[in-house]
């Protein structure tokens, strides 16, 4: 029988050390299971060694555990929503019976009530055509919610159930795995696509069976577009940050070094706006005049990400600028890195970013305490 690595689900050889699924004979030896040599790196030292998988490769070894899953439990990162879509899960949501499960609600900045999560999460996929049979709103990280996810699994299917877990990289499938089973078991890291094979594991004193699957790679993610070091620092570890401006026509404010936003408003009572991302992201507003000079000679110091090593192959990609309208109680959102919420509108704004990152106007997820008049 072929033995897979606990960890990342890949199948385990001992015949060449640079291959996927390495693993020491002697340390396969009567065993039936094993960790290959990545995952040994990847938890003890903290070494990522990316995985040559093409996104192909990912979306036939979920499609296969969809197959045989009785329902599908979808993971989405709350603070990169929309980069937790991918067309594949759409479908997949489309045909099979789902709990939703948003995740890494810890990073809320100021925390908000699930219930209030929950309903905007339910209006956000309903606009997709998808219409769930739960939604659980957890934290993996501090545990919040793990056991809301069993009750519901139970509800729905009380003799026991194959379950697949799904979702785009990085949301935190593993980390509620390892939760559900209570044991450290699967690979999980900051880097996205950690898990390369589908792992089943039984959940203690349960008929059910949890299947993890690698995640899948959705198109549009700035965070995608920059090197890996920059991507740990756009993705937050910690509650996000938040800053307000009030500025009139001709400001810019840059997001990092990635999104450059210009405000187009001209009015006497300025709007207001507040911009959400990672605290590894900084902010600067300036004129129109500075703009050039400060990317080029700041890019990678004083504004980062980009950082020094990969700011010229990101300012190589072919850019695009857009304009948008927008009223209080909306919110402008760039896949893979954060979004700008309108306190006082109306706000017209013109956006220049790389061509291959995906901007969504959607219902803002933090609304104004009261919108300022
Ligand atoms: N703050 C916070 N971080 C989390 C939470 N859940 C997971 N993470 C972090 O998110 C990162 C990715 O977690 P994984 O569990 O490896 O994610 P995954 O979806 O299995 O990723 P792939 O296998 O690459 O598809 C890790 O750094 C986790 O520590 C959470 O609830 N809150
Ligand atoms: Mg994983």
């Amino acid at each position: 029988m072929i033995k897979k690595c606990n960890g990342c689900g890949i199948e385990l050889q001992s015949e060449d050390k640079n291959k996927h699924g390495y693993v020491p004979k002697e340390m396969l030896k009567g065993k039936k299971s094993a960790t290959c040599q990545r995952c040994f790196k990847l938890t003890n030292y903290g070494d990522f060694i990316p995985m040559e998988m093409t996104a192909e490769d990912y979306r036939k070894e979920v499609q296969r555990s969809a197959n045989s899953a009785k329902i599908v439990l979808a993971v989405f990162d709350i603070i990169d929503f929309e980069g937790s879509f991918d067309d594949e899960i759409l479908d997949i949501l489309k045909e099979k019976d789902s709990i939703i499960i948003i995740n890494k609600v810890d990073l809320i900045p100021g925390g908000k009530h699930a219930s209030e999560v929950a309903n905007w999460v339910k209006e956000r996929l309903a606009e997709e055509g998808i219409v769930p049979l739960d939604i659980a709103i957890v934290s993996a990280k501090n545990t919040y919610g793990i056991n809301g996810i069993i009750r519901k699994i139970n509800h729905f299917c009380p003799h026991g159930a194959k379950v697949m877990v799904m979702g785009t990289t990085n949301v935190g499938k593993s980390s509620i795995i390892n939760r559900l089973l209570g044991e450290k078991k699967a690979t999980i890291s900051k880097y996205p696509g950690t898990t390369l094979k589908s792992t089943k594991n039984v959940i203690p004193n349960s008929n059910i069976t949890i299947i993890d699957t690698p995640g899948l790679i959705p198109t549009g993610r700035i965070s995608d577009l920059v090197c890996e070091k920059c991507h740990l620092d756009i993705v937050p570890s910690k509650e996000i940050s938040r800053k307000t401006f009030k500025v009139n026509a001709d400001k810019i404010i840059l997001i990092g070094g990635l999104v450059k936003v210009k405000v187009l408003t001209d009015n006497e009572m300025k709007p207001i706006f507040s911009i959400f991302a990672s605290k590894n992201v900084t902010f600067h507003d300036t004129k129109e005049d500075r703009v050039e000079k400060l990317i080029t000679e700041h890019t990678g110091t004083l504004i980062t990400p980009p950082c020094e090593k990969c700011k010229d192959e990101f300012y190589a990609l072919p850019a695009k600028t857009e304009v948008y309208d927008l009223n209080v109680g909306e919110e402008l959102v760039f896949k893979g890195l954060g979004w700008i919420s309108v306190k006082r509108g109306p706000l017209k704004v013109e956006i220049t970013l790389p061509e291959a990152a995906e901007v969504i106007v959607r219902d803002a997820f933090i609304q104004p305490k009261r919108p300022i008049k």
